[in-house]
């Protein structure tokens, strides 16, 4: 559409001045429908960025590779610039917001000549739902358009309720095409910046092309800027799955589940259920927001409309609805391409091609020496392809959350599932959460990593702050969801694993379930609540007595080093770290002992 489209004075304003100091070759505003879709995968396609997937395997989909010093997040160039560095807390990266702003300016001028700036406006959640929020990112790259048109709801729907309310998103891949200078494949900045003012609500990203960096939507907005519209505003913004579960007997019940990475959070979300009867629905697999209703109870939407998911590991086998939901109108970064104009990557099927092209463009075959797809590369998928796809995804008033689960990777010391023993508790379970490192991650494997809340990268203010936010929040909630620990990847002294997680979770979620509507009792123990054994189904398992007792074993020595390990990682947060939370640590102590 023509920029004469929009009628809103800020917008107007906002996207005047960027042309002023972007230089674009010109101005696109994104009307969101099919045909423009196709109009710029086509382009994408012409100028060598994409190229389209065989119909015959992957319907409307295309196949992309990054450059290959562009391939994830960079926390490192990440920033939070409040006013007061107090305010961005000690994890963040912290920068004061004029200094920053000159910085990018600088950055940014004319650093879109030769290019299109496409104005997309999006909204995150439902349009038009209580709970949702729009922004408009202005961007010179067709690929992050393709991509935003999966992962969000964008184009004219969302300029004609627009008002004044919107987060300006600002981004450029930083590759103008200055005095003739030829394209590539994937436009990016050797620099890269993504900024974020809290304060101003605005995003700044400059030098990358490539997922969380530059769709702005999904980890700045949604995760970094919301959260701090949530402190504000009293709700939440949490790096959550959402799921439905249903009971044989036909009663459901919604759940939220933060876990780190690498613990299977999409897994989770599309989880095939082992016990006859029970059904998952999927809401969200990364994001919830979450207001309280009038009812005095938490209800929560997925602010995305895609799966932008990790592909390596995904299978049939272990995440079957993650698969049809990518069968069609879908995009892959960083996997491999087949001779017949397919995907593949690491542990799809058992069987491995004979020869592919790797994501560095380079013949594969079985005995390359390096995987054919990038650790993190990655597929976008529309959420409405999902097979398990709930009924109330894109209801505007969210689904009311009866539990919240926290999690990690622990080969030791955590239970299967432990229960909070009230909201304050549960809020100290969220902030200890901690996992060990795979490989799938650079450093050393096995390290215990704290991740609190599973907000480590993507909390926009002090961490500190974002504790006692939860705590207060608990004494708004009157109706409050209750709070879990899981742990599905505990090991035996063989270091096997000896839960079989997967689909089998649903047995520890059918506990959950039960023990929301008080149909069974729990063992309280110094550490929270955990099952009777009896009453966690383990029906058609083969699991030993002795396993079982282990998926519970509370060693008390082994948690008091934990207890020490969380006391001396509280000490980063100073005065913000609340009094609440040093009583609940030393409380766990004192039972301990
Ligand atoms: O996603 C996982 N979940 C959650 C599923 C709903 N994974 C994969 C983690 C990496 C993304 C898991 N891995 C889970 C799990 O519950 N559990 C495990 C550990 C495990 C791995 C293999 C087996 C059992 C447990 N069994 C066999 O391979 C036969
Ligand atoms: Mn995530």
């Amino acid at each position: 559409m023509d920029i004469s489209y929009i009628k809103n004075q800020k917008l107007l304003n906002w996207i005047n001045e960027i042309k002023e100091l972007c230089n674009p070759n010109s101005i696109y505003v994104c009307d969101g429908s099919q045909e423009e879709y196709n109009n710029i995968t086509q382009q994408l396609v012409d100028s060598g960025t994409f190229i389209k997937l065989n119909e015959n395997k992957k319907l409307n989909s295309f196949y992309c590779v990054s450059s290959p010093d562009d391939v994830a997040r960079v926390e490192d160039r990440t920033f939070i610039c409040s006013k007061n560095q107090i305010d961005a807390g000690p994890i963040n990266n912290w920068m004061e917001p004029t200094e920053m702003k000159i910085l990018l300016k600088g950055l940014f001028k004319n650093s879109m000549i030769g290019r299109t700036m496409y104005v997309i406006p999006f909204s995150m959640g439902p349009i038009g739902s209580k709970i949702s929020h729009i922004g408009v990112q202005l961007t010179d790259s067709p690929y992050v358009v393709a991509n935003m048109k999966i992962m969000t709801r964008i184009g004219k729907n969302v300029l004609d309720i627009l008002d004044n309310d919107f987060v300006p998103c600002l981004h450029s891949v930083g590759f103008p095409l200055t005095n003739g200078t030829k394209d590539v494949s994937w436009p990016c900045n050797k620099t890269k910046y993504i900024v974020h003012f809290p304060e101003e609500k605005s995003i700044w990203s400059f030098g990358s092309g490539y997922g969380g960096n530059a769709l702005l939507g999904k980890k700045c907005f949604a995760l970094r800027i919301a959260s701090v519209m949530a402190k504000e505003n009293s709700w939440l913004a949490e790096h959550m799955l959402i799921v439905g579960i249903t009971s044989p007997e036909g009663k459901k019940k919604y759940i939220a589940a933060a876990f780190p990475s690498a613990c299977g959070k999409t897994n989770l979300a599309m989880l095939q259920p082992t016990l006859p009867g029970w059904k998952v629905e999927t809401v969200g697999d990364d994001i919830a927001w979450m207001k309280i209703g009038n009812d005095g109870r938490l209800y929560a939407i997925n602010p995305e409309a895609g799966f932008f998911g990790v592909a390596p590991g995904t299978s049939y086998k272990t995440n079957y609805n993650a698969m049809k939901s990518l069968e069609k109108n879908s995009i892959f970064t960083n996997v491999a391409l087949t001779d017949d104009g397919n995907i593949w990557w690491e542990k799809m099927t058992d069987h491995i091609p004979e020869h592919l092209t790797d994501w560095k463009k380079r013949s594969w075959t079985n005995d390359s020496q390096e995987p054919s797809s990038h650790p993190n590369s990655r597929f976008t998928a529309p959420a409405n392809q999902c097979p398990t796809i709930d009924v109330n995804w894109e209801n505007p008033n969210g689904v009311p959350i009866d539990a919240i689960l926290f999690g990690g990777r622990r080969a030791t010391v955590v239970p299967l599932v432990t229960e909070a023993l009230n909201w304050q508790h549960g809020v100290f379970l969220g902030s200890s959460v901690s996992s060990e490192t795979t490989a799938a991650a650079v450093g050393a494997v096995g390290q215990l990593r704290r991740d609190p809340f599973a907000m480590l990268p993507f909390c926009g203010y002090n961490m500190g702050d974002y504790f006692k936010h939860w705590i207060e929040m608990g004494k708004k909630i009157k109706h409050p969801p209750k709070i879990y620990y899981v742990n599905w990847f505990r090991k035996d002294k063989d270091g096997n694993f000896i839960w079989n997680g997967y689909g089998d979770n649903i047995r520890v979620l059918k506990w959950i379930f039960e023990r929301i509507d008080e149909k069974v009792e729990a063992n309280e123990t110094p550490i929270g609540k955990i099952p009777h054994l009896k009453d966690l189904d383990i029906s058609d398992l083969n699991l030993s007595k002795e396993n079982l007792e282990k998926l519970f074993e509370i060693d008390k020595n082994a948690y008091l080093k934990d207890v020490e390990s969380i006391k001396e990682y509280y000490k980063k947060f100073g005065e913000k770290l609340p009094n609440e939370l040093l009583q609940e640590v030393d409380e766990l102590e004192k039972k301990l002992k």
